[in-house]
């Protein structure tokens, strides 16, 4: 995960420089808006190309207006590679291949948040390939911020340096990547200190990324957001969206995995794993929302909210009303209290509220109402004791609640009379 001070750090001290005057632009909201972002980054690829495509949404620049970035580096270090990262249509994808002067023009493409350009090698000596050196430092220059890419395994020579001292009189925001850390292993440190030194620079100010497994994009992303307010704004804005659709899948996991705990010969002893398996799904809820637990507090957190003793009450109300079996209503009920539970957990470590047990009730009820509903509508042939995890993780990812957490919201203000109107006839 990308932490505030290893971002800031990373950044060559030209470009901190300049993000000195991207800073004091902020507002203090901003200000603790993008601290926040960058240690909640999220370190898997996949996440972040989510994160992005949320965030762009919030974003309805057109393509010609958006921020350039520009990836510029020597011949064969993995440039197109890293763009294809970027590239959100699989049409604009860059060739790559082993063999260096693949990339003959510049080619640009819509990365979401930012158009990415992609260029051909820069490292070109004397006559031969100086066409393709002086279209890779047009890009750079036309460009609002430019990565510049080197090879870990072929290293910094004087080639290498020459394009750092280039890239450094156009004083745009950079940073400097070391691609192929994947080939490295255990020497990377050895490597990254040695290129540092080839350059002149810290150690720091190298980041090591693979373009080919995406380690360490998101460092990547950081960085060229932090230099423009407005990508820091929409990124800022997307992120409660994105934490909660993260939280609602670890919510389905453990609501469903509650369920089959449910059914388990051994009422008394059920509560154990039942118990687990909610602490760890706060446990990594609160990860998502940056903030590490143990699980010893995250049992404490789960002891606090008390969504055992709801449970069993609305299973007496609802039993005694009849129309599904007693294992579906158990099920359910299990399913319910743990995904309300996941809710309440996530108003914690957002806002460090405490949600009221009326609250959590009502949720729970809601829940409780729609997936009783859906199983009414499926029939009998609906579940079976045998396919319940299935059965209850289907009927949540149908729920509209990832994309809209507004609904839950505001269950847990309404009027928990609610429970009254589940018509179980
Ligand atoms: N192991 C490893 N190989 C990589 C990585 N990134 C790129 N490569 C490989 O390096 C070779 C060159 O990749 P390209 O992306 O074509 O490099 P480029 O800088 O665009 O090359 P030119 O366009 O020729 O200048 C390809 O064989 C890639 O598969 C990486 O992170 N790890
Ligand atoms: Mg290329």
């Amino acid at each position: 995960m990308t932490q505030f001070e290893t971002l800031i750090k990373a950044l060559p001290d030209e470009t901190r420089q300049s993000l000195v005057q991207v800073w004091d632009s902020l507002s203090p909201a901003e200000k603790n808006n993008f601290r926040d972002l960058v240690n909640g980054m999220p370190s898997e690829q996949k996440l972040v190309r989510m994160l992005i495509s949320m965030s762009t949404t919030q974003f309805k620049y057109a393509f010609g207006d958006k921020h350039k970035v520009a990836i510029v580096g020597p011949t064969n270090v993995g440039k197109s590679t890293l763009f294809n990262q970027f590239v959100r249509a699989k049409q604009d994808t860059a060739k790559t291949s082993p063999v260096p002067g693949t990339t003959q023009q510049n080619q640009k493409a819509d990365a979401g948040l930012f158009a990415i350009v992609d260029t051909p090698g820069a490292d070109a000596v004397g006559s031969v390939g100086k066409q393709e050196r002086d279209m890779a430092f047009t890009a750079a220059q036309d460009a609002d911020f430019i990565i510049l890419v080197y090879d870990a395994i072929q290293g910094i020579k004087q080639p290498e340096q020459e394009l750092y001292e280039v890239v450094k009189t156009y004083k745009k925001p950079f940073i400097i990547v070391l691609n192929k850390m994947d080939m490295v292993k255990s020497e990377l440190a050895a490597v990254v200190e040695r290129a540092a030194i080839n350059l002149g620079v810290n150690p720091e100010h190298v980041i090591p990324v693979s373009a080919k497994t995406g380690t360490n994009m998101a460092n990547v992303l950081t960085a060229i957001v932090a230099a423009e307010p407005r990508l820091i704004t929409a990124l800022g804005k997307s992120m409660p969206a994105f934490r909660w659709q993260l939280a609602w899948r670890s919510i389905i996991s453990a609501a469903s995995m509650s369920g089959v705990i449910a059914l388990t010969p051994l009422p008394i002893v059920d509560f154990i794993p039942l118990v687990a398996t909610q602490t760890i799904m706060v446990a990594s809820i609160a990860r998502i929302y940056n903030y590490k637990i143990n699980l010893k507090r995250g049992r404490e957190l789960v002891t606090t909210f008390g969504v055992g003793y709801l449970g069993r009450t609305l299973f007496y109300q609802l039993s005694k009303l009849g129309g599904v079996p007693g294992w579906v209503l158990s099920a359910i009920i299990a399913a319910s209290t743990t995904a309300a539970l996941g809710y309440a957990a996530c108003i914690w470590f957002e806002n460090g509220e405490k949600l009221s047990s009326k609250a959590i009730g009502n949720i729970t009820k809601q829940m409780t109402q729609t997936m009783l509903q859906v199983f009414r509508s499926k029939g009998k042939a609906g579940a079976s004791k045998k396919n319940i995890k299935d059965s209850l993780q289907e009927m949540m990812e149908e729920m509209p609640y990832a994309q809209n957490r507004d609904l839950l919201d505001q269950a847990a203000n309404s009027d928990p009379s609610i429970i009254k109107e589940i018509d179980l006839e």
